[in-house]
């Protein structure tokens, strides 16, 4: 029997196939690769030492749990403000269950996540909440926090992995943005304080995902 009232998911997002899922992983430890054998080079014992008595990042500790997925709407199962609002908006009901190719620009690492910033399409930008708060305070581009979750410290929320990517947004729209690093065959690697390094891929990754809920 259907029910009469429609369940809220924890979250809405696009999920990674299995496919792609891997491909990501495979991509991300090539990015754990070079920043071990820079934290390794003497050139750069600078950028890896902490100044804000945060302790280095270790990589080896960083874990996730659950589906690889860029989150759109945070629904706490239907607590969140702006939930129900959300799943009845027309685009979330026509593409439920539709495929989709993210675009994965960069990689980055703080010393409590791990994420890739996805570039998402016009298209992809009808399915993004209207009601991003921190996104709005930093006044940055509509969808600016779409990232995938790939690790967390110990203790860490993922929900943490979004934050810190906006605030290494906000730094390269303020011109804020250390030096670039190096050049490494992937792309372009950029310092951005206290152990913050972002990735830029010169050849944006394609995944596929599907649009869908998680209930679990
Ligand atoms: O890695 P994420 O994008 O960060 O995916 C998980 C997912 O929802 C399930 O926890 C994200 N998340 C958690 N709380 C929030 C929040 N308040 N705003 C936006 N995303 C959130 C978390």
């Amino acid at each position: 029997e259907a029910l009469s009232q429609p369940l809220l998911p924890l979250y809405y997002g696009w999920f990674l196939t299995h496919e792609s899922g891997h491909h990501l992983k495979s991509l991300c430890n090539k990015f754990l690769k070079v920043m071990k054998e820079l934290s390794e080079d003497k050139k750069h014992v600078e950028e890896f030492s902490l100044k804000s008595g945060e302790k280095p990042i270790d990589f080896e500790t960083f874990h996730h749990e659950g589906p690889l997925h860029c989150t759109t709407k945070y629904c706490d199962y239907g607590s969140a403000e702006g939930a129900s609002e959300y799943s009845e908006k027309k685009a979330v009901k026509d593409n439920y269950g539709a495929a989709f190719k993210l675009a994965i620009e960069a990689l980055f690492i703080t010393p409590r996540t791990l994420g890739a910033r996805v570039k998402l399409t016009k298209d992809q930008l009808l399915l993004w909440p209207e009601d991003d708060e921190e996104q709005c305070n930093a006044s940055l581009p509509f969808g600016s926090r779409a990232h995938i979750t790939l690790g967390v410290a110990p203790g860490v929320q993922d929900v943490q992995t979004g934050i810190d990517l906006l605030e290494m947004v906000s730094m390269m729209q303020k011109g804020d943005k250390c030096e670039m690093v190096s050049e490494v065959s992937e792309g372009k690697l950029s310092y951005f304080r206290q152990d913050r390094w972002m990735l830029e891929l010169n050849k944006k990754e394609e995944v596929k995902s599907v649009f869908s809920g998680y209930y679990s």
